[in-house]
């Protein structure tokens, strides 16, 4: 699909999706070596709709000597609702948290945007370095905190989940998903890798974060009402969270 198509998207949407979609690029290409990631040939945009309104969904994926897959996507139902989903996925072996990015926003506001550094070890702990470092960040307070459902038992305690209201919550938003990044890609940069033991408890942990995030029902209605239950299916399970 040409340049012109995929930026054009990103323009139509919520500033703060189209800020943090630049920020993350910005970010992954200054502190990482990217390598092509093969996303399959007819997922790169897509376009759906059935009943509902049309979906249109544009996709990013690298990778990189740690990350088995970074993936940006954006995506715009109608004029009505846009999405940003970020997810990078360690290889698994390195002991990283998986790191997830998701905003929604209706008719210009933002219902939901949620920032994590997720544990994939089975005792819920992060890597030493990464607690010391989200420790130190200035604690940012919303007016709107939103409540987790009950698969999200899978984020950290440094998750954080709100309804930003002012445009000055929406850049304390965008300020603290760049820090995390920022952490996550120079700690990433530095990491070893781990023994095949740890591997395979990483792998385990990886594919539970996997199968919990399956179960977010709101994503599911999404997909499926432009795309149908089956393509729907397959694209959580093959795009957004593959388990290895
Ligand atoms: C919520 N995700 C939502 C909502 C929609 C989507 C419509 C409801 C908005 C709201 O509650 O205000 C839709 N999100 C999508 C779609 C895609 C997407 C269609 O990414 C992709 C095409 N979701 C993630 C990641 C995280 C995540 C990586 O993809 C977290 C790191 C979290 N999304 C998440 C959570 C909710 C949500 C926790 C709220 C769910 C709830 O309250 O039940």
């Amino acid at each position: 699909m040409g340049q012109q198509l995929r930026s054009s998207l990103r323009e139509q949407q919520h500033s703060t999706i189209r800020k943090l979609a630049n920020t993350i690029e910005s970010i992954w290409h200054s502190e990482l070596v990217l390598s092509d990631y093969a996303t399959p040939s007819d997922l790169g945009y897509v376009e759906g709709s059935l009943e509902g309104e049309r979906l249109t969904i544009q996709n990013y994926c690298h990778q990189t000597t740690q990350f088995r897959k970074l993936h940006l996507e954006l995506a715009q139902v109608g004029k009505s609702l846009d999405i940003l989903h970020c997810v990078m996925f360690p290889r698994p072996n390195y002991h990283l948290p998986i790191l997830g990015i998701d905003i929604v926003a209706g008719r210009g506001k933002i219902s939901a945007a949620i920032v994590d550094l997720s544990p994939v070890m089975q005792d819920r702990s992060l890597p030493p370095k990464y607690e010391e470092q989200l420790s130190q960040l200035p604690s940012v307070s919303f007016s709107q905190p939103r409540e987790l459902p009950a698969w999200g038992q899978i984020f950290s305690k440094f998750c954080l989940f709100v309804r930003p209201v002012t445009p000055e919550e929406e850049d304390a938003f965008l300020d603290q998903v760049a820090q995390y990044l920022s952490i996550h890609c120079q700690l990433a940069s530095e990491a070893l890798p781990v023994s095949s033991l740890e591997e395979e408890a990483i792998i385990t942990g990886q594919r539970y974060y996997c199968s919990q995030q399956q179960k977010n029902d709101k994503t599911r209605r999404v997909l499926e009402n432009a795309f149908g239950k089956e393509w729907a299916d397959c694209y959580v399970r093959t795009m957004l969270f593959d388990v290895m």
